[in-house]
């Protein structure tokens, strides 16, 4: 059999159509299972203190060092909704981070592991990559009650190279369904070309355009199971809406880009590791 990442002509055309592509069981219970159990035992060892907040509504995480330091090694992130007026948490610590990253492909064995299987590799060949290189890797939890939303995007607005490379992978660690807060997809809108860029520069970070409201309609759900791999085309806006449900849905989330002849210095390569 060829391996699970190796994708068919009728694949591809699907993912050239449609900009997302759902890979189903991707990862084995067994490879799920490692990286739930690895994760649980990295919050077991965070002190809870030496943490940011993570909103994609404000983009307050990316005010602050913390946010561009996390490239280089294994922050955590709390939900916006973690904590009380009283500035405490109001759950436990593994209930109220939203993620961990950016670097867990780099520095933890067990996530390294996974972003540099055969299955990921054989992937990246199938979309005709030349260097195919991870740039960020980020456990998200999407916790019970509290996850917060993710707004429209494409990931190309934040991991941008000439021409744009980037192609995100989304393995659900959990069933993820409309009642926890799965990813929603405007099929076809990678067609569009990128409708705005995070610049970073002396001031900060800003944006080049506002972010236009799209039409809900438009979205449509990715419900997928534990071990399915939705894979994004990095033009595709996509989001995913708060978890008010009782179930969390974790996720590791993986964005690759191509090094060969993209990388023009616009974001910090020195973290992103090559796909063999
Ligand atoms: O997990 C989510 O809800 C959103 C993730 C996402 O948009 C991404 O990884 O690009």
């Amino acid at each position: 059999m060829p391996p699970a990442g190796s994708l068919t002509d009728e694949q591809l055309r699907f993912f050239d159509t449609n900009g997302y592509l759902v890979l189903e069981s991707f990862s084995s219970a067994e490879e799920v299972k490692a990286m739930r159990d690895r994760m649980t035992e990295l919050v077991d060892g965070f002190d809870g203190a030496s943490a940011a907040i993570f909103s994609t509504k404000d983009h307050r995480h990316a005010k602050n060092d913390f946010f561009f330091k996390s490239a280089e090694n294994i922050s955590f992130f709390f939900e916006e909704k973690a904590f009380g007026d009283d500035g405490c948490l109001k759950q436990a610590k593994e209930l109220s981070i939203n993620k961990v990253g950016h670097a867990l492909h780099e520095l933890d064995p067990v996530f390294k592991k996974f972003s540099f299987s055969a299955n990921i590799s054989s992937l990246f060949s199938s979309l005709s990559y030349k260097r195919p290189a991870v740039i960020q890797s980020m456990y998200i939890f999407k916790q019970p009650g509290i996850g917060g939303e993710v707004v429209p995007h494409q990931d190309n607005t934040f991991l941008y190279t000439e021409p744009p490379s980037c192609t995100g992978l989304w393995l659900a660690l959990e069933d993820a369904n409309k009642t926890n807060g799965c990813l929603w997809a405007i099929p076809g809108s990678h067609k569009n070309g990128i409708i705005r860029r995070m610049i970073r520069d002396e001031n900060g970070t800003h944006f080049d355009n506002p972010l236009p409201t799209f039409d809900q309609k438009d979205f449509v759900p990715l419900e997928v199971k534990s071990g399915d791999l939705v894979v994004i085309h990095g033009d595709l806006v996509h989001q995913s809406f708060e978890n008010l449900s009782p179930v969390s849905r974790h996720a590791l989330s993986l964005h690759v880009i191509d090094t060969e002849e993209c990388y023009k210095g616009k974001i910090h390569l020195s973290h992103s590791m090559e796909i063999s």
